[in-house]
């Protein structure tokens, strides 16, 4: 019999017991333990009620995501459920930690629940291309209602214990141990006579306008399918009976789980853990971080700060002067407020930050104690040499000195002081506290611990942090400056910035590179473009009409016109008509004749740019393994999640047809669209992308 459910008796309540670790999730032995512990509670003579109760951190984290995509084994969770219902004895879920996805579908099985007050439920199988599959749909609507139903379902959320208490999910919240608690309540019921009460047999919820709700939700997934199949699922929990809906519910469930972005999405779920899981740092103890330094008040250099206030660090924040210092607070406490706003923090949280916690500094001396340095100023080499001269100088032995440069050589910076070892780069995104991604450049000298250190910090802050190598622009960037060049080729040949952005807006990305570029700011790639040019890298052949724009002073959203207008606010845009003349300038200048292309045309053509870019990146060794291409582009650049990452995309679309299509635009252009020999040897070998991760 499985060993994952212990079996222990009460007086007449039999203690079922999960002891899967970590988190509990409901795996073929789960299940078959479960079922035989039911089985043996229902024989067991003077058993009238079982309790379900889960050791560790949480009751269940929900159906086991690793047999996803695998021929699933009996009994299958719908059914272990349907006969824990079933059940003659009266059966009670104890709660803590976390109930999700077929976690919250046994406890809504069962007849009764009880949590204690930091437990929290949800049904988050949206965030893994699919529905809730074990009559999580069907169950839930009878208990709080078609609407706060779909809003657990369609947004995937966790909901806090009192919460859900409100909705009617939970019977009652109590604090303790969720053991003796669950105890004591089931003798309580006992001792009432209360009846079972099987979810199953209540009346079904009152309908709504189902067609409307699935249009709503569709739209608002930006292509995404599952959240918007829940309401045809929960549908069906209204008009037919339970069995029927239940089977309608399993059809739906298994038609996602044939689906491209199930594959994408269950993808993201474990690259998303496995990112930070570096071979290289096991066993490799990080330096301790209380306190850091911030060179820079500026948007970026405050973010970083606020970033590492609301973790709880203590932050030396330097500036220049004493007035760009207080505008320097000035930014961190606007941050500070909207967190507060946001319930991140509390206001004696808040206060504390600013009056102890944050120090605004204008001397060099005064970083003589940080455990860490990272420097946020003007993205130029020479500054940069100077603020890591004066770092070198006043920085204590062991302080770790970082860079937030997003193109510059970190061994170059590096080389200009006499600690090379305990440099590296720290790449945070704009606006710092809030984007997810942080990527940890690895210079040729960086220590294993200063290594280890970045990703601890990332850990601290909340981030997502990957692993780069040193090349310009590192893993996001330079892959970015690569499919950013194929939209302006393609805009030289014919295509419209704003039929690009629609085009890919429609693959999936919250803003197509143009209404992105006005809002990071056209001055940036202006900036990017210059020091290409001097540096005899321009393109062979070199736009210039985004030069144009930002010479007659459009930078975009903040100057009100770039690519487009905002005039009437920076969500209703509409295009700028100045620019299309400009691109017919460029047009003419270079002696181009303009071709129509199809919106998949576009989509085509940008993907395999930012595939081959990314295969060179991991070819290189800039990126470990494809994964990590992946997932910086999920977290700093607005990728779909459901398509899992550019690597993971190629990987479902095919290799070979990728590598194809490449060669053919190779065709115009050999030098920009030369394939990447990784993608090569992988068509060559008849391998995936995903392979690589499997080795580690
Ligand atoms: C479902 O239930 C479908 C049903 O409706 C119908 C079925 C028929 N399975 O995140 P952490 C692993 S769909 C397998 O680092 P935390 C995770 O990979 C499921 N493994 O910890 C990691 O492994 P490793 C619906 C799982 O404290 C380790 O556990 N449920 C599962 O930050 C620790 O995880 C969900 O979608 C799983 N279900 O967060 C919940 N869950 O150490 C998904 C976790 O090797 N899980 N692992 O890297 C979560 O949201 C978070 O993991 C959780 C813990 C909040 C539970």
């Amino acid at each position: 019999m499985s060993d994952k459910i212990a079996y222990s008796r009460q007086g007449d309540i039999a203690v079922l017991t999960v002891q899967n670790p970590p988190v509990n999730a409901l795996s073929h032995a789960v299940r078959q333990g479960l079922w035989d512990r039911m089985d043996q509670a229902e024989a067991d003579a003077g058993v009238r009620a079982v309790l379900i109760v889960g050791e560790g951190r949480a009751f269940f984290a929900g159906a086991d995501i690793t047999e996803f995509g695998k021929p699933p084994l009996e009994p299958h969770l719908p059914d272990l459920i349907n006969r824990i219902e079933a059940s003659p004895l009266l059966v009670v879920a104890s709660m803590h930690g976390v109930s999700l996805g077929g976690g919250l579908e046994v406890a809504l099985g069962c007849h009764n629940r009880i949590a204690v007050p930091s437990a929290k439920v949800g049904l988050p199988e949206v965030h893994l291309g699919l529905i809730p599959g074990a009559g999580g749909t069907q169950r839930l609507p009878r208990l709080t209602g078609v609407e706060p139903a779909l809003d657990v379902m369609t947004t995937g959320r966790h909901i806090g214990a009192d919460k859900a208490h409100a909705l009617g999910i939970i019977d009652v919240v109590q604090d303790g141990d969720p053991m003796e608690n669950g105890l004591a309540y089931v003798q309580k019921l006992l001792a009432e006579g209360a009846a079972r009460s099987p979810v199953s047999e209540m009346d079904p919820p009152a309908p709504i306008d189902w067609d409307s709700a699935f249009d709503a939700i569709l739209a608002r997934g930006r292509g995404q399918i599952s959240p918007a199949w829940c309401v045809r699922a929960v549908q069906a929990s209204v008009e037919k009976p339970f069995a029927e809906g239940l089977k309608a519910e399993r059809q739906i469930f298994y038609d996602l789980m044939q689906t491209d972005q199930r594959k994408g999405m269950i993808h993201a779920f474990f690259s998303e853990r496995a990112v930070s899981n570096l071979p290289e740092l096991k066993g490799v103890d990080p330096r301790p971080v209380q306190h850091i330094g911030v060179i820079g008040g500026g948007t970026m250099g405050a973010g970083i700060a606020t970033a590492a206030l609301l973790a709880g660090l203590r932050v030396h924040l330097l500036e220049m002067s004493a007035q760009a210092g207080e505008a320097a607070r000035g930014r961190i406490a606007g941050n500070l407020a909207g967190a507060l706003k946001r319930g991140k923090i509390s206001a004696d949280q808040h206060d504390a930050i600013l009056t102890q916690a944050l120090q605004i500094v204008t001397s060099y001396d005064t970083l003589s104690d940080v455990d860490l340095a990272v420097e946020a100023v003007f993205e130029d080499m020479e500054v940069k040499k100077q603020v890591f001269a004066e770092l070198d100088r006043v920085c204590k032995p062991g302080a770790i000195l970082a860079s937030n440069t997003s193109y510059l050589d970190i061994d170059a910076i590096a080389a200009t002081t006499s600690r090379p070892g305990d440099v590296l780069g720290l790449h945070f995104f704009s606006p710092a506290h809030v984007m997810k991604l942080l990527e940890v450049v690895v210079g040729a000298e960086t220590a294993p611990d200063v290594v280890a250190t970045g990703f601890a910090l990332g850990k601290m802050l909340g981030k997502i942090s990957v692993r780069a190598g040193v090349c310009d622009g590192f893993i996001g960037n330079r892959i970015l400056a690569t499919y950013r060049t194929a939209a302006d080729q393609m805009i030289l040949d014919g295509a419209s910035p704003y039929d690009i952005d629609a085009a890919l807006e429609a693959f999936g990305f919250a803003m197509g590179p143009f209404a992105v570029a006005d809002l990071a700011g056209l001055d940036i790639g202006w900036a990017v473009r210059k020091r290409k040019r001097a540096e005899g890298q321009a393109p062979k052949r070199d736009a210039t009409y985004a030069d144009t724009l930002c010479e007659q002073g459009h930078f975009g959203q903040k100057t009100g016109k770039g690519y487009y207008d905002y005039a009437a606010g920076p969500k209703a845009r509409v295009p700028n008509p100045d620019v299309t003349p400009m691109i017919e300038a460029d047009h003419a200048r270079l002696g181009i004749t303009p071709r129509l292309f199809t919106r998949e045309e576009i989509v085509r053509r940008y993907m395999a740019a930012m595939v081959n870019e990314s295969a060179k990146v991991v070819g290189e060794g800039i990126a470990r393994r494809p994964l990590d291409v992946d997932m910086t582009l999920l977290f700093g650049y607005g990728f779909p999640r459901y398509h899992g990452g550019p690597l993971k995309w190629a990987d479902i679309v095919g290799l070979e047809a990728l590598l194809k299509d490449i060669k053919s635009y190779a065709i115009e252009d050999a030098d920009f669209w030369a394939p990447a020999p990784l993608l090569e040897q992988l068509v060559a070998d008849g391998k995936t992308f995903d392979d690589l991760n499997k080795k580690g």
